[in-house]
């Protein structure tokens, strides 16, 4: 492998470049001298940040940019947070890699006057500063005393915004926080009982040109064969949903012995109705789980919920 090149796209928020530099040096290692660039780039996400993510509506906000640099042979693979990975891709890409998973819940960070608080003990009125319409239908329907606020910018800008008083606390992926070591900043994880986490937070995917066989089989070195099957089973049931990454749509999976168990929940914005269910099989076809939990909600009203959803939020088209 002497003598070849690697060229990575990807985007470059602190978080991303945290991330991007790990699979450079994780290929490093498993590759001595594969020669590898790191192209970083803003995405159509980083740039508007004065619309509510899901008023903009638009599925690989995060990835597009990224995207075009392979389709055009600028790049070889774009490093994502798997969330924000659209599950059906451009013609032509394919994703090629899953990363081990960080511990994927979801985290309370409390403004320093709420240190003694919890979810449950935040005063009546307290804002919670979030642009997920998962984290806010779901905080609704169990803590009603609740207000929320959207709030944009990367993580770093959202923590200060917080220390400077613009919101009592927020919610944030305890993986992104931990990937920045700022892991002492997490009040509180979220139980799994209250909120579902987003369908492949925690992982990263690895994307790549469709086809492009050695390209593949150097990414390839870095999936983790669990972490791949829970994230196929829930990505399956978005894809089945119909949902892109901006749904109130929440899961949670877990092995117990050879079988996969997949809890999923599709909620309305105000949190009233919240459709919550789950599936197991066999960890070997984890799309069949995904797509047998989708058709189960479905039959529990999740197609009405959703449509709703798509007619309140969608920019008009
Ligand atoms: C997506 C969502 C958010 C990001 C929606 C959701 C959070 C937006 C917000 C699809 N992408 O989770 O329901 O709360 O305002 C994002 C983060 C990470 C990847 C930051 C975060 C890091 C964690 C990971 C933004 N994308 O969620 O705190 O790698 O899973």
């Amino acid at each position: 492998m002497a003598g070849s090149q690697l060229r990575i796209a990807s985007r470059r928020s602190q978080l991303a470049m945290v991330q991007t530099h790990w699979v450079r040096d994780e290929l490093a290692k498993a590759h001595p001298g594969l020669e590898i660039a790191i192209e970083a780039m803003a995405t159509q996400g980083d740039k508007i940040l004065d619309v509510a993510l899901a008023k903009i509506g638009d599925k690989g906000l995060f990835t597009k940019e990224l995207e075009a640099q392979m389709l055009v042979d600028r790049a070889d693979i774009a490093v994502h947070s798997l969330k924000d990975l659209p599950t059906n891709l451009p013609e032509g890409l394919m994703l090629g890699c899953i990363t081990e998973r960080e511990d994927p819940a979801d985290a309370l960070v409390v403004h320093a006057n709420h240190k003694d608080k919890t979810l449950a003990t935040l005063p009546e009125g307290a804002v919670v500063g979030t642009s997920s319409l998962r984290r806010l239908a779901q905080l609704r329907h169990h803590f009603p005393h609740l207000t929320f606020k959207d709030v944009r910018g990367n993580v770093i800008t959202r923590l200060e915004k917080l220390d400077a008083g613009e919101f009592d606390c927020l919610i944030l992926a305890a993986a992104g926080l931990g990937r920045l070591g700022l892991g002492d900043r997490i009040h509180e994880l979220i139980d799994p009982a209250i909120s579902l986490h987003a369908v492949g937070q925690g992982a990263l995917g690895i994307e790549c040109r469709d086809g492009d066989a050695a390209v593949l089989a150097q990414i390839k070195v870095l999936e983790h064969g669990p972490t791949a099957r829970r994230c196929l089973a829930e990505r399956a049931f978005l894809r089945e949903l119909e949902g892109g990454c901006q749904v109130p749509i929440g899961v949670n999976t877990r092995f117990e012995g050879d079988d996969l168990i997949l809890t999923g929940m599709v909620a309305s914005l105000d949190g009233v109705r919240l459709i919550r269910d789950e599936s197991r099989g066999p960890q070997h076809d984890p799309e069949a789980i995904g797509i047998n939990l989708a058709q189960k909600l479905r039959e529990q009203g999740a197609g009405a919920i959703l449509e709703e959803i798509f007619a309140a939020v969608r920019p008009e088209a």
